[in-house]
């Protein structure tokens, strides 16, 4: 595997799961394969999991690691080519690509969208730039439209605590205060078709995914209806696709609560963290034993690290 940005990028999903499973039965096997190695963590936005985990998956794997958060440390970068950069941008993307490409072996990049220009983000302006500059391999730390990272981690939990050959997954929209990406709903539906799930989504009308990314997954309109027979709720909020990056209502009844997880078939909950609480989900179902969320942060680790592996190997 030389990037790894999206589901597309891995050869055998199947054996990544392995992999990862295999490193969270023994984190330090491979502790010798990154020695002398460098990663370099490079955030646009803010993170707690994604940040730490693949810190940690690093250094199990014999890494150093360096750290930098690009909206408060460094120069403001220039993306346009042949930009005259007699403005707020200090450096162009082709030098602090390749100038950060001879400190580290390996870049994670995070970098949400912009969610005002649709075009830009949906073409991963700014990841695509660091692979074209980059002369090391890049990972996705969360891009404009995926984070595959996460995806991983929520096949990995699934294979971990399905019943059943293929379980019945339901992606569910959730209300939340703030305008946020489609990235983790995007990437979830992308990987859960990868992995043969029976998947459907159900969110308010107007809610509805890129094509590019919703496919022909089954969409319920009815979240209570969508609930009936799942084996594990996933929920995530998102902002329009199509009126970009707009909430379009409160839709404050949304919230998963008790009364709806009670139609599931004693549904596992998931939830990629961070989550307000009692907003997004009542405490009661969060706090409850079908809630994998710690579980799910925990496999952060392991997913990163066999992503690391293969990249190393
Ligand atoms: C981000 C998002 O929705 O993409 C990061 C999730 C991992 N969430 C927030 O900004 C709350
Ligand atoms: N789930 C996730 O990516 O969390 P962070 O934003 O804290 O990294």
């Amino acid at each position: 595997m030389k990037n790894f940005t999206s589901v597309n990028d891995v050869p055998n999903i199947e054996k990544l799961v392995q992999d990862a499973l295999n490193a969270k039965a023994n984190p330090l096997k491979m502790n010798d394969l990154g020695k002398g190695k460098t990663m370099g963590l490079l955030f646009f936005n803010p993170s707690l999991r994604t940040r730490l985990s693949t810190h940690k998956a690093a250094l199990n794997l014999g890494m150093s690691v360096m750290t930098m958060d690009m909206d408060k440390h460094g120069w403001k970068l220039e993306f346009e080519d042949g930009a005259v950069m007699n403005a707020n941008t200090a450096e162009h993307i082709r030098e602090g690509a390749a100038v950060i490409s001879q400190y580290c072996d390996i870049i994670g990049i995070r970098t949400f969208p912009t969610l005002t220009d649709r075009k830009q983000d949906y073409s991963e302006h700014i990841l695509n730039q660091f692979m074209q500059y980059a002369t090391v391999p890049i990972v996705s730390l969360e891009s404009a439209t995926r984070h595959p990272l996460q995806s991983l981690t929520d096949l990995i939990t699934i294979r971990e605590h399905q019943k059943t050959e293929r379980p019945k997954v339901v992606l569910s929209w959730a209300p939340h205060p703030k305008a946020l990406p489609q990235a983790v709903a995007n990437s979830f539906l992308e990987w859960m078709i990868a992995a043969n799930m029976e998947v459907s989504v159900t969110h308010p009308e107007g809610y509805e995914l890129s094509p590019e990314f919703a496919q022909n997954v089954p969409i319920e309109y009815n979240q209570k209806k969508a609930f009936e027979g799942a084996d594990f709720i996933y929920t995530k909020n998102w902002s329009s696709y199509n009126d970009y990056g707009k909430i379009l209502a409160q839709n404050s009844n949304w919230m998963i609560t008790p009364d709806k997880m009670a139609v599931t078939n004693e549904a596992y909950f998931m939830h990629c963290l961070p989550v307000r609480r009692n907003v997004v989900v009542a405490d009661a179902v969060i706090d409850s034993k079908q809630s994998l969320v710690i579980q799910q942060a925990n496999n952060r680790t392991y997913a990163a690290q066999a992503v690391l592996k293969n990249i190393l190997t």
